[in-house]
């Protein structure tokens, strides 16, 4: 990311003074979708693309925040009980709240900011944005006392609170816990984890963004929420004697049992994420034998359910499946919360350039515009940069 960028933005929109200079990644995931707020494993690592933010304390109790992509500017009293109306400056506001709810004595700071990472590509730039000014904060007015880990829930109450989105924790555990090369296996009921050092030799990952856009907050993002709660809640009625949290504690027996009561829409759901929490576990213990069909060959699994039973595909997306697979890619599919976005590619070297030309010429027959390609870079989590 460009420094300067954000240093020069920060130096005309304020008094002319530096500030410290923070980034945080957005993620990639190589598999477990819909597992987080499960109670289920996630797979996710950080990417070289995030949001990089200039920052400096005021003197003041004003917030007052400059957007470089968007050219906007917005400013709001800390203490405001509304909070500023623009969604961009939200996520700062509930940062800024529940920092302050975490016991740091949050104050004014004047901010400049910018992203690399593709706005609704499920890439997770919002995390991005609620890291950084979480990561911000703590180091400027909190000592770094809060601990990582709240960092990560800051940032998703934020969601849940000030947006709307009652996501998981994967996206915000990447940016805040990634390291250069690492994937990271996340238990996302107990929040252990592992780091996994990545490097598959022989093969490429790549995103293909379909630029169809997705908008979490109004998509039926929280709808597939409810259709998981409302399964766990019919098991655990036929079951008074055993306890239930979420489906990562019901089994396929159960699933079936409750059926006909939560109705074909709910079953099909439950039944992708009861598949998704075996397929990470699988994919683990695939990769620790550096045995790569095996983790392609789930990926394709997980594309298929996220179309067909959990209904967080589109068209684009499913053709962008679709040229992988003709291509002989090793795997592919959706990545993060769908309905639109990219797909993640496994892709051997020597086919990755045919590869590659053909989903640009097809799909842009096909839809009028070329997808866009990121080979990924694992990346280090949240940081101080200056
Ligand atoms: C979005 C959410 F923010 C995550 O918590 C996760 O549920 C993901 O969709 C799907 O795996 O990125």
């Amino acid at each position: 990311m460009d420094i300067e960028k954000v240093r020069s933005r920060f130096i005309k929109h304020f008094d002319g003074k530096t500030g410290n200079v923070y980034m945080s990644p957005g993620r990639i995931n190589l598999i477990g979708e819909h597992t987080d707020y499960n109670g289920g494993f996630v797979f996710p690592g950080a990417v070289d693309k995030g949001i990089m933010a200039e920052i400096r304390p005021n003197d003041t109790n004003t917030i007052q925040l400059y957007s470089i992509d968007l050219k906007d500017r917005v400013e709001f009293d800390i203490d405001d009980p509304e909070g500023p109306k623009a969604s961009w400056a939200r996520y700062v506001y509930g940062v800024a709240k529940e920092m302050k709810a975490l016991g740091v004595d949050v104050k004014g700071f004047n901010a400049a900011f910018y992203g690399d990472v593709p706005l609704g590509a499920g890439m997770s730039s919002s995390a991005a944005l609620e890291s950084c000014f979480a990561f911000a904060i703590n180091d400027l007015f909190g000592d770094n006392k809060v601990a990582k880990w709240d960092l990560v829930l800051a940032g998703q109450a934020t969601e849940h609170k000030y947006i709307g989105v009652n996501c998981g924790i994967m996206d915000q555990f990447a940016s805040v816990f990634g390291q250069e090369g690492k994937l990271m296996r996340l238990d996302c009921r107990s929040r252990e984890f592992a780091y996994f050092p990545f490097n598959p030799e022989g093969y490429k990952l790549v995103l293909i963004n379909s630029k169809v856009k997705h908008e979490l907050a109004g998509s039926p993002y929280n709808d597939r929420r409810n259709s998981c709660e409302n399964v766990v809640k019919q098991i655990a009625a036929k079951h008074p004697e055993n306890k239930y949290e979420t489906l990562r504690d019901c089994t396929w027996e159960e699933l079936e049992e409750v059926k006909a009561i939560v109705g074909e829409e709910d079953y099909n759901r439950a039944h992708f994420v009861l598949g998704e929490k075996d397929r990470v576990l699988a994919v683990c213990d695939a990769l620790e034998k550096g045995d790569y069909e095996t983790v392609g060959k789930k990926m394709f699994e997980t594309h298929e359910g996220l179309s067909k039973e959990y209904e967080v595909s589109c068209e684009e997306l499913d053709f962008l499946n679709y040229i992988a697979r003709v291509n002989g890619v090793t795997g592919s599919r959706i990545m993060g919360g769908g309905f639109g976005g990219c797909t993640i590619n496994l892709v051997k070297d020597d086919i990755y350039n045919k590869f590659i030309a053909d989903a640009k010429v097809k799909f842009a027959a096909k839809y009028g515009h070329e997808p866009e390609v990121y080979p990924v870079v694992i990346s280090q989590g949240s940081h101080k940069v200056c």
